[in-house]
């Protein structure tokens, strides 16, 4: 079975790993989220990617759900002695060697997407991993802060901020004129299934439908499209999600999620058992809902949640 997932950092990674399990014979191909991407001391640092990779391959620092386990950090004291920030971003010791690597292949003229297939030779994630483009886009925040307006890095908003001032819009800058990256809209057209596993509705997955071609491909591929809520209570399970959702109107709830994806888009959604109420609100709008238990507590747990959402998929086939 051919299955193609979007994916941003933690909650895509985490699904991921479920999903292994569940099929562990599947053809599994994840096209990740670069726009969380950014340059720090002249290097390129791809957050949402190297999750992905780091928890499929085993090297993700677990409770964290990013960066390198059994990390240190004397890389990142050195350049603050000399005054080199920015200190609020944390950059270990063994994740600047990818860092390293990856900035060296693409100054040699690689793409992205062949230094993240070089990147996984090492971590070999057991899934295709690919960039959603090879183009660079970067989504910025624009806040307002003390009565000025102003656009700040998503990480600078996530991180430093701690998305501590509403979001008055998320711009993913570049989107417009990228390209999906070699194989994006050709393993979206050969899919068995699409699947949105439960990653951040604006900055992560709603990047990917921002590359131009990516949002038509899954439309138009002919097969089905099933998400599962990143928002259960009401809330997002971890993270500000909440707070990107009302820079575009969209409520918290897991039914405004869905409706936001859309019929046109999503074929089926899977809200937690705490949401049952909503299901019958979203298959009113067209999508075919079932509630069940959505949190991954273990790596059982999101194997349980990848095989709901591809019974939900033969359900609508
Ligand atoms: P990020 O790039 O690291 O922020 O990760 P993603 O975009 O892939 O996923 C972030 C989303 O994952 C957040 O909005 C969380 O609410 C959601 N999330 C994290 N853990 C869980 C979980 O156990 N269950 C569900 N349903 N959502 C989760
Ligand atoms: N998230 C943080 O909250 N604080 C950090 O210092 C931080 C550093 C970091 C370094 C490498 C990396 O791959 C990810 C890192 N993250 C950090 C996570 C990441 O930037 C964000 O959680 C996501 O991109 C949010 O969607
Ligand atoms: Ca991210």
């Amino acid at each position: 079975m051919r299955i193609v997932v979007l994916a941003g950092g933690i909650g895509g990674a985490r699904f991921l790993r479920g999903l292994k399990r569940a099929v562990p014979d599947a053809d599994v191909t994840v096209i990740g989220n670069t726009g969380d991407d950014i340059h720090l001391f002249g290097l390129k640092v791809c957050p949402d990617l190297d999750t992905v990779m780091y928890t499929l391959g085993g090297g993700i620092n677990e409770e964290q759900g990013w960066g390198r386990a059994d990390e240190t950090f004397h890389l990142k004291q050195e350049l603050a002695a000399y005054g080199a920030g920015p200190e609020w971003f944390g950059l270990g010791d063994r994740d600047f060697a990818t860092h390293i690597v990856r900035t060296q292949m693409l100054t040699a003229g690689y793409p992205l997407s062949a230094v993240t297939e070089a990147l996984c030779d090492r971590w070999k994630p057991g899934v295709r991993l690919i960039p959603m483009t090879d183009d660079r886009v970067e989504t910025h925040v624009a806040v307002d802060t003390d009565g000025e307006r102003k656009a700040v890095h998503f990480q600078e908003y996530w991180v430093r901020m701690r998305a501590s001032v509403p979001a008055e819009a998320v711009v993913p800058v570049g989107a417009e004129q990228a390209k999906p990256a070699p194989g994006v809209l050709e393993a979206i057209a050969e899919a068995d299934v699409i699947l949105f596993p439960p990653s951040n509705p604006i900055v992560s997955i709603g990047t990917i439908l921002a590359v131009p071609g990516v949002r038509e491909a899954i439309a138009e591929a002919g097969t089905p499209v099933i998400g599962l809520s990143p928002i259960v209570g009401d809330a997002p399970v971890r993270g500000m999600a909440d707070k990107v959702l009302a820079a575009v109107g969209v409520r918290s709830t897991a039914a405004a999620v869905a409706e936001h994806y859309g019929s046109g888009l999503l074929d089926g959604w899977l809200v937690d058992t705490v949401d049952a109420a909503v299901v019958e609100q979203v298959e009113a709008d067209g999508i075919r809902c079932k509630a069940v238990p959505l949190m991954m507590t273990d790596v059982d747990a999101a194997a349980q949640m990848a095989r709901e959402a591809l019974a939900l998929a033969e359900e609508v086939r």
